[in-house]
């Protein structure tokens, strides 16, 4: 299983995902951000091209779509936390929305 990140890593490993609008839920086992793209066409274009690439990698998101928003949050829940799984996708999410 992979490991937990802590300390100092999980500091660091999150420090560039903080400044591209990710925060820590209060419990701080997970990370969220909400995506808002131009349309419905655009927001479910990114779910396709995201779940293609959480399945390729067995870690999956927890998302809520409404129309052109997409609420992620991403925790590995056989870990019960953080992992670089999680601030892997994270950063694969963010350049997939860039593409729209
Ligand atoms: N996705 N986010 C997340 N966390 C997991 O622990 C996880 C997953 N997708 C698949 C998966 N685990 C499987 O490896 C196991 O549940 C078998």
């Amino acid at each position: 299983m992979t490991e937990l990140l802590q300390g100092a890593t999980r500091t660091e490993a999150l420090a560039p995902l903080l400044a591209q609008g990710w925060t820590e839920t209060p419990d701080r086992v997970a990370i969220e951000k909400r995506f808002v793209f131009r349309n419905f066409n655009e927001a479910f274009g990114f779910m396709t091209r995201v779940a293609l690439m959480a399945e390729k990698r067995d870690h999956h998101p927890d998302w809520r779509n409404v129309y052109r928003t997409v609420e992620v949050t991403l925790s590995t829940h056989d870990a019960g936390g953080l992992t670089t799984k999680d601030t892997e996708l994270a950063q694969r999410m963010d350049e997939a929305a860039a593409y729209v």
